[in-house]
């Protein structure tokens, strides 16, 4: 089925409740499909793993149903399959009334931010009618006491009785009401991996974010590459799996070792980190929590040990919310904005929170920049963001993964503030570029002072002359080569720094003629600067040994020493000592520069012509 004629899921809803009250049932009921797929889950009449099936509601829009396990122990896999539903089908049984899963799972609903939803009371054909008042009462108790407001309808998934008053409920709800981020990067938290036979590796799992094509490269945070060969939204052949879909792939380039339940599939490498920022909320009905503090955390379809430690006191209190810094027994993929749910170790939700920095770094979080976070306000965060990496800048695509925001709330954040500038791809505090650019003016006037003869840092130099990374330095050299600086291959420079000083020209000049006049013979001396300035002009050449000669007694001794070579085959030390008149010491000199100006080479004791003046008479 092609993308276009695809009937796309408007509403995903996941059911919650105590075991056996009857959520696969109800679920079986509206949507025909058995939600309890595993032959366990039938042996033992209860549900294990989270199940999906299609609802089509009264008025056509198409919903998906989660269907989660009530069971105690299989909290973990409610909270897998309640992250990222838009809605909550909340079923109690009107035999057994308000359960602790029943306050439980509506706890982590709202800890995952999942505010709207559905009761079904259900089983009413099994009890008589007070029975369900009873139980219509507690669920109200239960309402209010958590603040949640939510339409209250009697069903029974035996016989269908109101049923049609629950669809018209749930297509009464709002799509897309969580905080779903439209996020450039795909996120698959998988929750489903296993070979088919004929196709190979298959995953599952609801994308969080952003979309995935057949031929997408995608990545693990361990560094596999798998490539996406098909995509499926809701069991049918699709041109692209979209945000809040059920989704599976097959895919290449990889074992099905080595993907699992609770690994995360992405469109670009994230880090996965330890150390996370954010702000922890506890239940009314939590002990208090202490500092530092060990607790189970649940997010997507993971879960770890993690160590709580608050920022700014040593006991959260009950129904409050502290900022907090949370160590994670195990490395997650977390993206700000992320819920997450802590349970005690023997099993009790307490909270949860909101993750604000994913990469948590310094001793102590950092409250300014964790509130930015949290406002979500790209022009307040921006420049913190950029600030908290001096000397790097960040790319749209880094900021938007750190703030947790859309590239265009980015883009536009940038644009908007004036005390961010933007090199090439690289977004900074301005302040920070008109810094670096005045460190890089100065030593290349410093280097055209100190060197006139050659004015230029290499590239590497200039770079550090920036006090920035490479790649922002590179833009910023890259940048100013229109208007102040001049970029070569063979560094960088200032435009006009080759204009010599006075002083030195003249110095050079009475240099040149005294070289000239010591002909094939010069005296040894320093390099000076005047000296560099006539070597890179071409005027002198270097013999080594502290020798300079004018170019015109070069010409002449190579001129001699192919004459010799053509005459006799071959130049020897006395051969050459003898024609210039001059000591061993100067004909060594002169024809090792022979050697190395490729117009000799040596066999033996003898030079001889290298082929290509061989050739030229
Ligand atoms: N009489 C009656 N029995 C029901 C109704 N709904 C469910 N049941 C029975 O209750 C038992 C549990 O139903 P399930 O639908 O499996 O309950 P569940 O909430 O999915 O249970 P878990 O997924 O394990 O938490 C089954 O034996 C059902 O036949 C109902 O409306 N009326
Ligand atoms: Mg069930």
């Amino acid at each position: 089925m092609g993308e276009a004629g695809e009937h796309r899921i408007s509403l995903t809803i996941g059911t919650a409740g105590h075991v056996d009250h009857g959520k696969t049932t109800l679920v079986r009921y509206m949507t025909g499909t058995d939600t309890d797929r595993l032959e366990e889950e039938h042996r033992r009449g209860i549900s294990i793993v989270p199940g999906y099936a299609e609802l089509d509601l009264p008025s056509g829009r198409r919903a998906s149903l989660v269907d989660v396990p009530g069971h105690e122990r299989f909290v973990k896999n409610m909270v897998s399959g309640a992250t990222g539903v838009d809605a909550f089908l909340l079923v109690v049984a009107a035999d057994d009334g308000v359960m602790p899963q029943t306050s439980e799972h509506l706890d982590i609903l709202r800890i995952l931010g999942v505010e709207q939803g559905v009761v079904a009371l259900s089983k009413i054909d099994a009890v008589d009618e007070e029975t369900v008042e009873l139980a219509a009462l507690e669920v109200e108790d239960l309402l209010e006491s958590r603040n949640v407001s939510a339409p209250v309808v009697h069903v029974s998934g035996a016989t269908g009785e109101g049923v049609e008053d629950l669809l018209l409920a749930l297509d009464a709800l709002d799509a897309d009401t969580t905080e779903r981020r439209g996020d450039d990067l795909a996120r698959l938290p998988v929750d489903r991996s296993f070979v088919l036979k004929g196709i190979g590796v298959v995953v599952t799992g609801t994308l969080w974010s952003g979309e995935i094509r057949p031929g997408d490269v995608l990545h693990t945070p361990t560094g596999l590459r798998p490539r996406v060969r098909g995509v499926q939204n809701h069991g049918h052949p699709a041109e692209v799996a979209y945000a809040g879909a059920r989704t599976a792939f097959d895919l290449t380039g990889v074992e099905a070792s080595e993907i699992e339940a609770g690994d995360v599939l992405l469109s670009y490498p994230v880090p996965a980190g330890r150390d996370l920022d954010a702000r922890v909320r506890l239940l009314e009905s939590a002990r208090p929590l202490a500092h530092g503090v060990r607790m189970r955390l649940h997010h997507g379809t993971r879960s770890t040990n993690a160590r709580v430690r608050l920022t700014d006191r040593d006991e959260l209190e009950p129904g409050t919310s502290a900022l907090a810094r949370l160590r994670l027994d195990e490395p997650f993929v977390t993206l700000r904005g992320d819920r997450f749910v802590l349970r005690s170790m023997d099993g009790v939700t307490i909270g949860g929170g909101t993750v604000l920095d994913p990469s948590a770094t310094g001793r102590r979080p950092d409250p300014s920049w964790l509130e930015a976070l949290e406002s979500g306000d790209a022009t307040r965060a921006v420049p913190l963001a950029l600030a908290r990496r001096p000397a790097q800048g960040m790319t749209t695509e880094e900021l938007s993964l750190v703030l947790g925001l859309s590239s265009e709330v980015v883009s536009r954040a940038v644009e908007s503030d004036t005390g961010v500038e933007t090199i090439g791809e690289f977004h900074t505090a301005s302040g920070e570029v008109a810094a670096a650019r005045e460190r890089l003016l100065t030593a290349l006037e410093c280097r055209a002072t100190e060197h006139p003869e050659s004015p230029e840092l290499t590239v590497a130099e200039a770079r550090t002359a920036t006090g920035l990374s490479t790649p922002l330095a590179d833009a910023l050299l890259a940048g100013m080569t229109s208007e102040a600086i001049t970029l070569t291959d063979t560094g960088a420079g200032l435009p006009h720094a080759d204009r010599v000083p006075p002083e030195l020209e003249r110095e050079a000049e009475q240099l040149l003629e005294d070289l000239q006049a010591a002909g094939t013979q010069p005296p040894a001396t320093e390099p000076t600067q005047a000296m560099r300035l006539l070597l890179k002009r071409g005027d002198a050449v270097e013999l080594g040994n502290a020798l300079f000669a004018s170019r015109e007694a070069a010409e002449s001794v190579l001129g001699r020493i192919k004459a010799i070579c053509r005459g006799s085959g071959e130049i020897s030390l006395a051969g050459l000592r003898d024609s210039l008149g001059a000591s061993r010491k100067y004909a060594q000199a002169w024809l090792e520069y022979s050697d190395a100006a490729g117009v000799t080479s040596r066999t033996g004791d003898v030079r001889v012509l290298t082929r290509r003046h061989r050739q030229t008479m």
